[in-house]
């Protein structure tokens, strides 16, 4: 079973991961370097031993695709994953005035009575980005992440490339280019992004009929992080190959540091004791020709009957 590449990778973090500390104060087992193969021709990677909310995930790449990067889209359709990045420069600004949220990712988990003052200053602000244009222009937006680097790469000379849009018309011209590479690390404009890109740079390989898709991610949290990043690549390699008129290879993911939480150990491991069931199919809708043209009701899946979720904090 597919899934194996996944839960084999949590085993062998939770019994070779060295304890490191990092950036949010968390904690974390890692291991530096680990590589996973899916063969998207055997069923969609979205992981059965626990629920992964696919909506969120097809949603927060379309969001990418249409090269936005204000997560009013995502409140829009009720994804909430981006939404701790944007209040963060919120609450960090001078037109901030109401109680003081410093660190508040771990104080929330740790202080009741901080936690619900968090939740309603959390709604409040979200209702703002909703409501308010001028307040979601200024707060709404994580600066130039992934969206702006695959849609609007800005250049020495003023200009702009679309990456994915020449990615995809460089697969259709010249399918067996070793230059098929999207990047979004761009270090100059790394400094001003919400958080540097995690999935850093993703490369495609068309052979025998079939489009495969290597993509290297710099940093991933295995618990949360990882699961959305497997669907939302192998959804993105089945959008590429439907316009190019190719069938689904390979999803490769290659990691760097790759880390579990210290307070996602319980979660892991209630994880590793379930049996995986049978990945779902993908169906999309054959009207749809574009990448660019898909939209949530285009994109639905068959036959996904997971084990129930699983909660577990996220660090920010
Ligand atoms: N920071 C950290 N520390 N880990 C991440 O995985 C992460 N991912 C980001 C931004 N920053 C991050 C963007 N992607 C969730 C999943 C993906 C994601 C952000 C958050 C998450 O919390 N998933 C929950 C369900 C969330 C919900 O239902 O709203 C899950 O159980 O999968
Ligand atoms: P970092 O910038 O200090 O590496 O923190 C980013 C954290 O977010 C890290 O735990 C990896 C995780 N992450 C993913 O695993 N996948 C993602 O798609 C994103 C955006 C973040």
């Amino acid at each position: 079973h597919g899934e194996f590449a996944y839960l084999d990778m949590c085993r062998h973090v939770l019994d070779n991961g060295f304890r490191k500390e990092d950036r949010t104060g968390t904690g974390t087992l890692s291991v530096f370097g680990y590589q996973m193969r899916f063969d998207l021709s055997k069923g969609f990677p979205l992981l059965t031993t626990k629920r992964v909310p696919f909506r969120l995930v097809a949603s927060e790449l379309l969001w990418f695709i249409k090269g936005d990067t204000n997560i009013r889209y995502l409140l829009q359709h009720n994804n909430n994953i981006w939404n701790e990045w944007a209040f963060k420069n919120w609450v960090e600004s001078s037109e901030y005035s109401g109680p003081d949220m410093k660190d508040f990712g771990l104080r929330s988990q740790n202080d009741e009575e901080f936690n619900k003052l968090y939740q309603r200053e959390m709604e409040h602000f979200k209702e703002r980005i909703l409501n308010d244009d001028e307040f979601a222009k200024k707060f709404g937006d994580l600066g130039p992440v992934y969206g702006k680097q695959w849609r609007a790469w800005e250049t020495t000379s003023g200009g702009a490339i679309d990456q994915l849009k020449d990615l995809i018309e460089q697969i259709k011209v010249n399918p067996d280019s070793r230059r098929l590479i999207l990047s979004s690390w761009s270090p100059e404009f790394v400094p001003m992004m919400g958080l540097p890109p995690c999935h850093t740079l993703f490369q495609f390989y068309v052979a025998d009929g079939k489009l495969s898709c290597q993509l290297y991610q710099r940093s991933g949290d295995i618990f949360l992080g990882i699961p959305f990043n497997i669907a939302s690549y192998a959804l993105l390699t089945h959008l590429i190959a439907h316009e190019c008129g190719l069938s689904v290879g390979d999803f490769v993911h290659t990691i760097g540091d790759a880390h579990i939480y210290t307070n996602h150990i319980d979660q892991i491991t209630t994880q590793l004791d379930r049996e995986p069931r049978a990945f779902p199919k993908l169906s999309l809708n054959s009207d749809v020709e574009s990448v660019f043209d898909f939209e949530m009701e285009d994109i639905e899946l068959e036959g996904y009957d997971p084990h129930p979720s699983i909660k577990a904090p996220v660090a920010v």
